[in-house]
């Protein structure tokens, strides 16, 4: 059984939309983390969960997984039938691995970076704004998604996020990261996950 520890409009949106892709049965378990919805505090056993208790996590079978490119690795390895995710012995193995982590290890903090506007340390192990915002551009001018002209999990876990800064106004919605996204809002998936979100939200 899985169990997705999620909060809605979270980061753990994109694995509600990874688990919408692959059409495979998951519970939901709502985590208050903004305050301000009424659900309490987390409660103090969701340590054992996510040490951070933070979203998302996920318990398959009594075991639990947290970081979300950790999560959604573990998902596509998991249901390879979904074709979400390139699988050891596949050229793009590499590439996947590559993307999932830069999401969190470079992309992320870079953009969090730009946000705070905190001047760029080299030193700290990740790329300037917008040095990402280049290497993005080039990845996504030269073919559709992230791993060529197959969607993947990279674009929800990466992609997710590249849609999410541009919401935020992090990235400016340019003609390459605009088409994108656009490809991406062609995903009837993320809209089931997004009335899901809605409907855990109003639970
Ligand atoms: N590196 C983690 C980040 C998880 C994270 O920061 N989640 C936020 C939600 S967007 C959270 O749970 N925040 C609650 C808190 O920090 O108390 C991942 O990618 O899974």
């Amino acid at each position: 059984m899985l169990t997705l520890y999620h909060a809605p409009r979270s980061r753990s949106f994109r694995i509600l939309w990874l688990l919408e892709e692959l059409g495979v049965p998951y519970d939901t378990e709502m985590v208050s983390i903004h305050g301000s919805d009424g659900a309490g505090p987390i409660p103090s056993d969701y340590i054992d969960i996510h040490p951070h208790r933070k979203v998302p996590a996920l318990v398959h079978d009594g075991v639990p997984v947290f970081e979300t490119p950790a999560i959604a690795l573990y998902l596509t390895d998991l249901f390879p039938q979904g074709g979400l995710g390139p699988l050891v012995g596949d050229r793009q193995r590499g590439p996947y691995l590559t993307w999932l982590a830069y999401s969190t290890g470079v992309f992320e903090p870079a953009m969090v970076e730009r946000a705070f506007k905190t001047p760029h340390q080299p030193a700290l192990g990740w790329a300037s704004a917008d040095e990402v915002e280049q290497v993005l551009t080039r990845v996504l001018e030269a073919r559709p998604f992230f791993l060529g002209d197959r969607f993947s999990a990279v674009d929800i876990v990466l992609g997710g996020s590249l849609q999410y800064m541009m919401q935020l106004k992090i990235i400016p919605e340019t003609p390459v990261f605009g088409a994108y996204v656009e490809r991406l809002g062609d995903r009837p998936a993320m809209h089931r996950a997004l009335q899901r979100d809605g409907d855990i939200e109003e639970s």
